[in-house]
């Protein structure tokens, strides 16, 4: 079982989104926890729950205080060793190997960043790693938590049925999907490609590849770029 801790200032951003298909799923068959905290619980600032301040030397916005966090993460760790990631736009990026490497990990902490970042000695002293889940900026680190907290949990085995497989999906092999079709095989008049059709499975699996090919060429060719050097997808073992 892979335990999730997630600290936030937005409690409630989660349960719509973990509480729902795959994921409410592998709460329920035990394969993963997910506790989210609520930041404020732990201010010492009692009455107004305060957990942002001004940043030293001045300057626009405001910083997440040590206090609340160095107190969040004492108070739920407890006696566990625990990994704990903070998710910001300055860490390192996210990928499908990042995820499956924190798939062996039994307790990971997710601290939802916000406002314009945490106070230097939290990450100097409590974070693991900072991660990424892209170069664009959000309103908060609440979407990347639910992000990894996905992407990680479907990989646990016995999360996925055989419906939902692991086996030839986009970014096995660094190669992105080519078309897929379902019925009817003629759609008002638009047509499926003959081949799939053939019953012949050798020369659609050749068929198939050489559209992944031609897609990736054509939409991410950094990734065959990487495939090329023999590199895994992020340069990070897996
Ligand atoms: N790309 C990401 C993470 C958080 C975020 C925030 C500093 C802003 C994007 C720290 C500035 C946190 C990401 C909150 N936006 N916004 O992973």
């Amino acid at each position: 079982m892979l335990r999730f801790d997630i600290i936030t200032i937005f409690p409630d951003m989660f349960a719509p989104i973990l509480n729902e298909s795959i994921l409410k799923r592998a709460q329920e068959k035990k394969k993963v926890a997910i506790h989210i905290h609520d930041l404020r619980d732990y201010a010492d600032d009692k009455k107004h729950r305060k957990v942002d301040d001004r940043p030293f030397g001045g300057g626009p916005g405001m910083l997440m205080m040590p206090q609340p966090l160095f107190d969040a993460i004492k108070a739920i760790k407890g006696r566990r060793k625990v990994h704990v990631i903070y998710t910001s736009p300055a860490g390192k990026p996210f990928s499908q190997n990042h995820a499956k490497r924190l798939t062996r990990l039994k307790n990971l902490i997710i601290i939802c960043g916000h406002y314009e970042g945490i106070d230097e000695r939290v990450r100097e002293h409590l974070v693991d790693e900072e991660i990424s889940v892209g170069d664009y900026v959000l309103t908060g680190g609440e979407l990347p938590a639910m992000l990894i907290t996905d992407a990680v949990t479907r990989l646990i085995p016995g999360v996925l049925g055989k419906k939902e497989s692991l086996v030839s999906e986009s970014f096995e092999g660094n190669l992105l999907e080519g078309p897929q079709y379902t019925r009817p095989a003629n759609f008002r008049g638009k047509k499926v490609p003959p081949v799939l059709l053939s019953g012949n499975h050798k020369t659609i699996e050749i068929w198939r590849k050489s559209q992944a090919l031609t897609k990736t060429k054509k939409v991410r060719p950094d990734l065959l770029e990487k495939k090329n050097k023999g590199a895994s997808n992020d340069g990070n073992e897996s």
